[in-house]
């Protein structure tokens, strides 16, 4: 599982070559590499999105990363704030370079499921379930505006040969990239239900995080130090 974890941190299996073929269609219905279209009736998550420009000419998402256990299905809520036209695309960070590079060349408008586009003081969503750990990437293609800040990672953490346990968020500490947790037993590390702090494999993991959540999460030893490894 290190291993694995690792290897999907540092987006190794983002260059994946059973995914990567040559046709720029994805999106269309079936599976892409970020996962698939989800379904309203099985949300697990609903996060907000905010793209916005700033006085000194760039351009942003808030939060600017998210992190994600393989298999959910997450809700977008995404609203443009700024005074200009922004989208939201989910997809490799391959596949957006390219994508990015053909929209340079001609106008393009999508109505892929992995994409929403707004005009300024408009809401929409994307609702996408994670299939593939690894590590993704969101971003605006319009021509200028990836290369003003509009892009960030979305790391999808396979959890699947851990245990998920029960918690209860009791602090949460960005400085130290630490999270107490006041958890059930954790089957895994043959440990009974206590009150923990742990460190996270990424750093987005405590952007979702705030005291008092309710969560379920897999955590692991690495390097001989408590840390979670997955998150829903
Ligand atoms: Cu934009």
């Amino acid at each position: 599982m290190n291993k694995i974890l690792s290897a999907a941190l540092l987006g190794v299996l983002s260059a994946a070559p059973a995914y990567a073929g040559g046709t720029h269609g994805g999106g269309h219905g079936g599976g892409m590499e970020v996962g698939k279209p989800g379904e309203a009736a099985h949300v697990n998550r609903e996060v907000a999105v905010t793209m916005k420009e700033t006085d000194d000419g760039e351009m942003l998402f808030e939060p600017s990363s998210f992190s994600f256990a393989k298999g959910e299905t997450v809700k977008f809520v995404i609203t443009n704030a700024g005074e200009l036209e922004h989208e939201f695309v989910l997809d490799t960070a391959e596949r957006n370079v390219h994508h990015k590079a053909m929209m340079a060349k001609m106008e393009m408008e999508h109505d892929d499921p992995n994409s929403v586009r707004l005009d300024p003081g408009v809401s929409g969503e994307v609702v996408w379930t994670f299939s593939n750990a690894g590590t993704f990437e969101f971003a605006c293609l319009i021509p200028g505006h990836y290369e003003s800040g509009m892009h960030g990672p979305v790391s999808v953490l396979d959890g699947s040969d851990g245990t998920f346990t029960k918690g209860t968020v009791k602090k949460v500490d960005p400085k130290s990239g630490k999270v107490t947790i006041i958890h059930e037993e954790l089957v895994d590390l043959e440990m009974p239900a206590m009150t923990m702090v742990f460190r996270v494999a990424d750093d987005a993991m405590l952007d979702q995080l705030k005291a008092g959540d309710a969560i379920e999460f897999v955590a692991e030893r690495i390097k001989g130090k408590l840390t979670l490894t997955a998150l829903k």
